[in-house]
């Protein structure tokens, strides 16, 4: 019997690591895959137990982009009824914090994969990339859209018109990957960093990613009022309680989400 194209694996209390596994096609994200990623971070955000989620490729590659073997025939009606954005708005839609962990080649549809998670750590010799425009279509999974939302419009255009690849380095460089990690460590590093996220109040890191995200799409005032609710709210967590009492009786949190 052969491997799921996506795996699931619990190395921690709290975390979640879901691998792409499709090693012969460097992880082209068909439609089975995009289909259990979805599944399993709505399954993923839904569990009480899950404090955070990696989202992991292998060494060579996170993901090349969208299966191009499978739509390289298709038209616009089947595109349509393949209605696979919804399957990237599950994704993009997990109220749990997801790091994805990227080494090799993250492209076109792999990269706008990593940019649908909260945080990115990259190889030193990770690849990322739009490069649709060589194959005659544009980025189709929001590239146009979060690329540039964070790195301004000047990059993104640099590399959604001429489809060039950029290391970890310049992604770093850009603001695309919070941390580069060599190689080797990238995965372990994902995960001691989901630990770090685990030990904390869930609630709080929830509020925290909400406000972030919602924060980007409002005006400065509307995403501060949001911020101030989402606080004000949290003081009627007992964690709020537990977190504050901690510090001042100098001891260690022990945060229950509650
Ligand atoms: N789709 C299908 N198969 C792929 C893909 C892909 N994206 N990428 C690699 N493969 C396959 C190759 O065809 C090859 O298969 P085979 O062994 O059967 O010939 C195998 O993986 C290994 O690939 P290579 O021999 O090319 O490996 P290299 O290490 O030499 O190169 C690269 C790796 C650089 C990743 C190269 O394979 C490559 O350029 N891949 C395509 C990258 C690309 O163009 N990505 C963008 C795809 S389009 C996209 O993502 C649009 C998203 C829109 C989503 C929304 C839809 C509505």
């Amino acid at each position: 019997m052969t491997a799921p194209v996506v795996l699931l694996e619990h190395p921690a209390a709290g975390i979640a690591l879901v691998r792409i596994n499709r090693p012969e096609a460097r992880n082209a994200l068909n439609i089975e895959v995009r289909r259990l990623l979805a599944r399993h971070l709505t399954e993923l955000g839904d569990d009480e137990a899950t404090r955070c989620i990696v989202l992991t490729g292998n060494e060579k590659s996170f993901a090349a982009g969208a299966d191009i073997k499978e739509m390289a025939g298709a038209g616009t009606i089947e595109m349509l009824q393949r209605g696979t954005h919804k399957l990237w708005r599950a994704i993009s839609a997990c109220p749990k914090p997801v790091i994805a962990a990227v080494n090799g080649f993250a492209l076109g549809g792999g990269c706008e994969l990593a940019m649908t998670c909260d945080i990115i750590i990259a190889g030193e010799s990770a690849k990322f990339g739009q490069p649709e425009v060589k194959i005659g279509i544009i980025p189709g999974g929001g590239g146009t859209q979060r690329f540039t939302r964070a790195v301004g419009k000047y990059k993104a255009m640099r590399y959604v018109l001429t489809g060039d690849l950029f290391s970890a380095r310049e992604a770093f460089d850009m603001g695309l990957v919070s941390e580069i990690a060599p190689d080797a460590e990238v995965e372990q590093r994902a995960l001691a960093m989901a630990q770090q996220i685990a030990d904390l109040s869930p609630l709080a890191i929830q509020q925290a990613k909400e406000s972030v995200l919602r924060g980007l799409d409002a005006s400065l005032e509307t995403g501060l009022a949001l911020e101030t609710k989402a606080i004000q709210i949290l003081f009627s967590s007992q964690d709020q309680k537990e977190g504050m009492a901690a510090f001042i009786e100098k001891r260690k949190p022990r945060f229950q989400g509650k």
